[in-house]
């Protein structure tokens, strides 16, 4: 999240879109029912489904699965046309007046720069003109035909209310009314915030959704300021922390990027990332990677990692592509890939077609479970008849299940979608043999060490100069484990503005990420944590939940990252001389002398407005990002191409071109195409999805929520269920082009048939949480239905949108 729950109630709007709070995050749902109680703020909900949370909306628009971008682009053209966007906020903090290079150019739905044969894009057109001293040129009158304004509104003019009809299914006149609500925020004193989740990651186009709602939210002034934001309300309880670790394959801890195979020069690395400043008097904060960076590396490698051999940058992996889920499982169904280590991960429920990933599972030499519960992959050897066939006579994997802990049955620490880290203390004993993740992790890799100690092998360096600095090296505590992500001095640091003045002694606990140095004389294992656990002890376990402006603003209640800063970009809620643009939402503001208010702001204290840096201190622009320039593989603007497995077709915005039906740089496997479907053997639009009763395929072990949701239930819109002769209660066959699974039939009002550019789009939901073993009804597995095809920047699945067909049985 930009911003953070508890802010939510600051809203005057509150625009959900590609999630469904009240069912999938009932808790942090509160402060929208605060924000409607006691601000009169409006709720907006826009779902191909009537959800919980449009139950209790103050308007509700429907749309078809997947075409998020042209709705939102569709809002974009309208605010540009009706000129509703806040002018002050888009002409200082946005790129609105920058010009883009010559021969940057979009035609026919396509790029600059496009191979086919790759799939991808020579990105190089996509970037502003820059004068003789490297800064960008700017037109402040925005009248350049080549200014990111002119190129912008050019570019959704195409998305008309008409447009969005054909391609959404959402009537004009609901389409029209959303757009108003939203306007109503572009003025200084209203403020707006969305909320969005897996509708809008779960797409082959999902990153650029997200764009095209963060670029509606900065023409209405609304991110940086109390109330606004763009807010991805997150999935399992610390999966926010499984990306501030860097725990994907081509990522460091706290965002810093792992380098690729042809990045093995060291100092092309940094400079690739440490970036100069674009635009006069700005910060570029990300000047300080090599800071950032050469800590990890200490943190990692101690004293092995010096200036001398680059901080021991050869150690670190450099590979040809992401290891991303859909990259794994094609490898293993290749027989490409030997082992495999499944660490709370139920891979054969949650990762899309079922059929491949078991394909792959028997391929795979030896398999490692570690879960607390016996799982679906744990045992994908075995025969559950109908639901799952095997023949273990034929499987040659070697499965090892070791059983772990829960997170309440430990110490530690859970970061939250408002990136706050919160300390939480062991609520019982572990049963049984089950150890935490930890101790297991370093016992493999104590064992692992002494192998390669005792007898060699291929590039051991790393494993065995690995630094390991614990008490007991097979169970390092969390304690222990938190106070190395904060990270520590190794020698007396020196106060950097008070020269000769000691800031820091050597073995002290850092106070903050402004004093890594990159000379090796710091370590901290993750920067955006370096505050977390400082001198003054655990920030983490902090309770203190007083609000002194009584703006939600608890700055001592646990630690968020970055720099305990709440609101993420908070001098965008004032105008260039430091006033804040609505005193009644006020966090921060320049007093004549410094800033003061109720958040962190990211300057020093002293920085006077006058000197002109701008709040996006992140861009080496120094303001935010219409024209995503090279950052984005499907282009720097968002545009709409269809799902994989579209009931049209075609694209509406180009139906001549059927080369940009779908997402052009999408990584698609020969196999995974084959295996798509088509409208006319699948005629219905298919989407998957959560209730509250469940948590994934892990509550279905418990009794109670077995007993409130027993078992696998499909939900069609009464029109089609008319159609097909299906009632509530019979049991159906979804199939897909991949596999079928049986469901009992839930018909329903609550979806709706759309009519999209002269056709009928019917939905049928599939809810996620059913599979073989546990408590509840056995039953197939939902992604026996799903496509493998991935997001084109995060390879995430799209699981939301596909198509299937239903038969009564
Ligand atoms: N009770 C419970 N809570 C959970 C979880 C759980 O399993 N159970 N899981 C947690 C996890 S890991 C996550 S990631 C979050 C997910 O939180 P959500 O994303 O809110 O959960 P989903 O149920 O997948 O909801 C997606 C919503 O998007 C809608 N949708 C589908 N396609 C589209 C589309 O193309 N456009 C738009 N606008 N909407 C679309 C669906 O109809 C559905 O209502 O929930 C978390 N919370
Ligand atoms: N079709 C479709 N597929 C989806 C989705 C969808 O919306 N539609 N959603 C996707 C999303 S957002 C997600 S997050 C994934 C979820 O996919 P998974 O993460 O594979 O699903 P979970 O059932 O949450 O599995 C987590 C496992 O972790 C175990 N566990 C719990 N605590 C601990 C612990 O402390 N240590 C260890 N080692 N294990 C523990 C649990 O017992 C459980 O088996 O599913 C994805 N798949
Ligand atoms: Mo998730």
């Amino acid at each position: 999240m930009t911003n953070h729950w508890v802010d939510i109630r600051n809203a005057d709007v509150i625009l959900v879109m590609g999630g469904n709070a009240a069912e999938a995050h009932p808790c942090g749902f509160k402060w929208v029912v605060e924000a409607k109680a006691h601000r009169g703020a409006r709720l907006v909900v826009v779902d191909p489904r009537y959800t919980r949370t449009a139950s209790v909306a103050d308007y509700y628009a429907p749309i078809r699965t997947g075409t998020d971008i042209a709705f939102l682009g569709g809002v974009i053209n309208y605010l540009l046309t009706t000129n509703q966007i806040q002018h002050e906020y888009v002409k200082h903090y946005t790129d609105f007046s920058f010009i883009v290079r010559e021969d940057f150019a979009f035609e026919n739905g396509l790029y600059s720069g496009y191979d086919a044969a790759k799939r991808a894009y020579d990105r190089s057109t996509w970037e502003y003109e820059f004068d003789e001293t490297g800064y960008v040129k700017a037109d402040e009158t925005l009248s350049h035909p080549r200014c990111v304004y002119q190129l912008m509104k050019n570019h959704f003019s195409r998305y008309t209310p008409e447009m969005v009809e054909k391609i959404c299914g959402t009537p004009r006149e609901k389409f029209l009314h959303v757009c108003e609500i939203l306007a109503s925020t572009a003025v200084p004193n209203r403020a707006g915030t969305v909320l969005y989740a897996l509708g809008w990651t779960h797409h082959s186009i999902g990153s650029q959704i997200i764009r095209t709602g963060a670029m509606v939210q900065l023409l209405l002034g609304n991110i940086g300021i109390s109330g606004g934001g763009v807010n991805a309300l997150r999935g399992h309880s610390n999966i926010q922390g499984l990306t501030d670790l860097g725990l994907l394959s081509e990522m460091l801890p706290g965002y810093m990027e792992l380098p690729w195979e042809n990045e093995q020069d060291y100092e092309a690395y940094i400079q690739h990332h440490a970036l100069k400043p674009l635009r006069p008097n700005q910060l570029s904060y990300y000047q300080n990677y090599r800071a950032f960076f050469v800590s990890m590396m200490k943190s990692w490698w101690g004293d092995t990692a010096t200036k001398e051999n680059n901080w021991a940058y050869d150690y670190l992996p450099k590979p040809d592509k992401t290891y991303d889920l859909i990259q794994n499982v094609e490898s293993m169904s290749q027989g490409k890939m030997t082992g495999y280590v499944c660490q709370g991960f139920n891979m054969i429920a949650s990762a899309p077609n079922k059929a491949k990933v078991f394909e792959g599972l028997c391929k795979l030499k030896w398999l490692v479970i570690m879960d607390p519960l016996a799982t679906e992959t744990s045992e994908f050897w075995k025969d559950f008849g109908d639901y799952h066939k095997a023949d273990s006579s034929k499987i040659q994997t070697e499965v090892f299940r070791l059983p772990t802990t829960c997170f309440a049955e430990e110490n530690g620490s859970v970061v939250s979608s408002s990136r706050v880290l919160q300390w939480h203390w062991k609520g019982a004993e572990p049963p049984g043999d089950a150890l935490g993740d930890a101790e297991i992790m370093s016992n493999l890799f104590l064992r692992l060490r002494e192998r390669y100690r005792s007898e060699g092998g291929a590039w051991s360096e790393p494993i065995l100069k690995l630094n390991w600095p614990y008490a007991n090296p097979a169970s390092p505590t969390p304690e222990e484990l938190a106070k190395e992500y904060n990270g520590s001095a190794l020698s007396d640091l020196e106060d950097p503005r008070s020269p000769g003045k000691l800031a820091v002694r050597a073995g002290q606990q850092l106070a903050g990420f402004s004093q890594l140095r990159d000379d090796g004389s710091t370590a901290s294992g993750c920067w955006v944590f370096c505050g977390a656990w400082t001198e003054a002890g655990n920030m983490m376990a902090r309770r203190d939940n007083s609000d002194p402006t009584n703006i939600g603003q608890s700055l001592g209640w646990a630690w968020a990252w970055p720099d305990n800063r709440r609101i993420l970009y908070n001098r965008a809620s004032c105008d260039l001389n430091g006033q804040p643009f609505d005193p009644s939402r006020a966090i921060v503001k320049w007093d004549g002398k410094q800033w003061s208010g109720a958040d962190v702001i990211d300057y020093e204290k002293d920085e006077a407005p006058s000197l002109g840096m701008g709040p996006f201190i992140m861009n080496p622009e120094g303001v935010a990002r219409f024209f995503a320039r090279a950052r984005m593989n499907e282009g720097p603007f968002p545009e709409h191409y269809e799902p994989f497995e579209t009931p049209l077709g075609f694209n509406p915005l180009h139906p001549d071109h059927p080369e940009v039906t779908n997402n052009p740089v999408a990584r698609v496997f020969a196999r995974d195409r084959k295996d798509f479907g088509t409208a006319a053997e699948f005629p219905y639009t298919a989407t998957t999805y959560r209730l509250t009763e469940h948590f994934h395929f892990w509550t279905k072990h418990a009794r109670l929520n077995a007993i409130i949701q027993p078992e696998q239930f499909v939900e069609i819109g009464d029109e089609l269920a008319n159609e097909l002769r299906i009632v509530s209660g019979d049991t159906v066959r979804v199939s897909s082009r991949r596999g079928h699974i049986i469901a009992i039939a839930l018909v329903t009002k609550r979806i709706q048939p759309l009519r999209v550019d002269g056709r009928t789009v019917h939905t049928v939901g599939v809810p996620l949480h059913w599979g073989y073993k546990g408590l509840a009804k056995p039953g197939y597995l939902a992604n026996t239905l799903t496509p493998s095809v991935g997001d084109a920047n995060t390879q995430t699945p799209e699981f939301k949108s596909f198509l299937v067909k239903v038969e009564k049985v």
